[in-house]
């Protein structure tokens, strides 16, 4: 396999149990990573959790309990979230791990020799839940007068002997950066953010921490560790075997595309880049910031009682279900709102009473009329090459769409040719033709599971289980479900397997 293609997705805090905005992100992903597998592409995919810094040491004493005793807790619903999502990662990393330790250090020492790291003393406004340093410019004024970070998050005040990195001297190059690279910040409305804020001046970044332990430590600098983001960042690296192994180190690094949430663009933009100019490493290629996910509208908070558990949607509709809504029913790159109604209305119309109703139909007539075999196409109609013409199409829009990560763009292209499947399914209708002309029947049920197939093989990065058991069903097996085989037509005289039903309808939740 060749052209090696690395994704990853943020590393959450596993200061809680993961949330809906997490289960997006890792499905988001997932999805681009299981395209580029498609395309025949060699891909590594990574996520996995962040667990040193205050956040954690603060909710660790709510609970009594140790940083690491949290972390390991905590991770292991991220774990489990990551399995029940179908997520197709191939590294799980926590920063705990023991290759991570090694990576921060040997890149901090990278950016010591650059001397690009001194150590000061640093006084200024931290927000813990952000793990964010601000300057007193860029807060805002909250109930009472309080004063809050941009994001909206308490700031405390904070003076303590810290390294410094001389973000300041980056200011220019990092200009350069997004002038030659238009595509390095997506989509365009975050690239825009950014720029303002590197045009309006960056101060040096304060790197390390003395008030805590739970961390890196700094390299020859007792009682330091390192800043939660320093070593948090560094994990695309560590996944990709810095600085030891360099046969895969070479394989995967630049990262093609780091996926992250709208509010962490400027650690991805700014100081990730800066860090790695500094340590004379590779830039990644793009980072995309997706937007928030939101419950029926609102933002989700664990006050107002609307923290949805990923776990028990996916138990509740499906894995398909959850994963094809969410990557449908967002724009990529814009906010989105969910809720139990919407869900069961797009799954209802989508995978149920089309694809799930075409392939059901088809199957079940070819099994019941053709004894189970795929019949022979005699001579075709213009019904046939309108059907042919439709699929194609949206394999190309797919695969336009997906240039531009717009995720949700590529499956309405899809599903565009499902509607057309069925329409003509329901115009030819076989069951009817059969009675009077079997030969033309025949010919209907090839195209119509011909189409079905095409149209798995299409959808199966976004719903991995429901195509691969329509693919099941269809005999089709390993490289079979590769986009090259769309340039293969469906073999006739494949006995196939007993039919089955794959999208369950799904029912509308109770009013409470
Ligand atoms: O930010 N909708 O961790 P995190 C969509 N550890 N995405 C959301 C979301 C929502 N409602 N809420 C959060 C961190 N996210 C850091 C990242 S990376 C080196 C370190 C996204 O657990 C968020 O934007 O707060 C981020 O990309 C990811 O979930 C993890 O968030």
């Amino acid at each position: 396999m060749a052209d090696p293609y690395y994704i990853t997705t943020a590393i959450s805090y596993p200061n809680g149990r993961p949330h809906i905005g997490h289960a997006y992100e890792a499905i988001a992903t997932d999805a681009i990573a299981r395209y580029q597998r498609q395309l025949g592409r060699e891909v590594r995919f990574q996520t996995g959790t962040d667990e040193h810094g205050l956040k954690m040491v603060q909710e660790a004493r709510k609970r009594d309990l140790t940083p690491r005793a949290l972390a390991d807790e905590m991770s292991g619903y991220f774990k489990a979230m990551a399995e029940k999502l179908e997520i197709s990662c191939d590294r799980f990393i926590r920063t705990s791990d023991a290759d991570h330790y090694r990576a921060s250090q040997a890149i901090w020492q990278a950016m010591e020799a650059a001397g690009d790291l001194y150590l000061d003393r640093y006084e200024g406004w931290y927000s813990v839940r952000d793990e964010a340093f601000y300057d007193e410019k860029e807060l805002v004024e909250g109930e009472g007068g309080a004063k809050l970070s941009p994001q909206g998050t308490p700031v405390e005040w904070t003076a303590e002997e810290t390294w410094f990195f001389r973000l300041s001297k980056y200011q220019q190059p990092l200009l350069d950066l997004y002038a030659a690279q238009p595509d390095f910040i997506l989509p365009e409305a975050r690239r825009n953010e950014i720029l303002r804020f590197v045009e309006g001046g960056l101060s040096d970044l304060s790197v390390s921490r003395t008030s805590f332990d739970w961390g890196v430590p700094v390299p020859g600098s007792p009682g330091h560790v390192m800043y939660v983001w320093v070593d948090a960042l560094t994990n695309y690296l560590t996944g990709v075997g810095y600085p030891d192994d360099v046969e895969l180190y070479e394989t995967f690094w630049p990262a093609h595309l780091h996926v992250i949430g709208k509010d962490i663009v400027r650690f991805h933009a700014v100081y990730w880049p800066a860090f790695l100019m500094s340590a004379n490493i590779p830039l990644p290629r793009a980072v995309f910031g997706h937007g928030f996910l939101l419950n029926r509208g609102e933002k989700m908070s664990k006050s107002v009682g609307n923290v949805t558990d990923p776990m028990e949607l996916a138990d509740r509709f499906g894995v398909d279900a959850l994963r094809y809504f969410l990557l449908r029913e967002v724009s990529f790159g814009q906010d989105g709102s969910y809720s139990e109604e919407a869900i069961v209305t797009r799954c209802n119309a989508d995978l149920a009473n089309n694809l799930g109703n075409l392939a059901q139909r088809c199957l079940s007539i070819i099994a019941k009329a053709c004894g189970g075999v795929v019949p022979e196409a005699g001579d075709r109609t213009e019904a046939e090459d309108a059907l042919l013409a439709s699929v194609a199409a949206a394999e190309a829009g797919m695969h336009d769409a997906m240039g531009d990560l717009a995720l949700h763009t590529a499956l309405d292209a899809i599903w565009s040719a499902a509607r057309d499947a069925n329409q003509y399914f329901a115009d030819q209708a076989p069951w009817s033709v059969r009675k009077t002309d079997p030969a033309r029947a025949d010919t209907i049920l090839y195209h119509a599971a011909d189409a079905v197939r095409r149209i798995a093989i299409l959808a199966r990065w976004a719903i991995p289980n429901g195509a691969d058991k329509l693919l099941d069903l269809l005999g089709q097996h390993g490289d079979a479900r590769c986009f090259e085989a769309l340039g293969h037509p469906l073999a006739p005289g494949l006995t196939l397997p007993a039919p089955v039903g794959v999208f369950p309808r799904l029912e509308a939740p109770v009013e409470a």
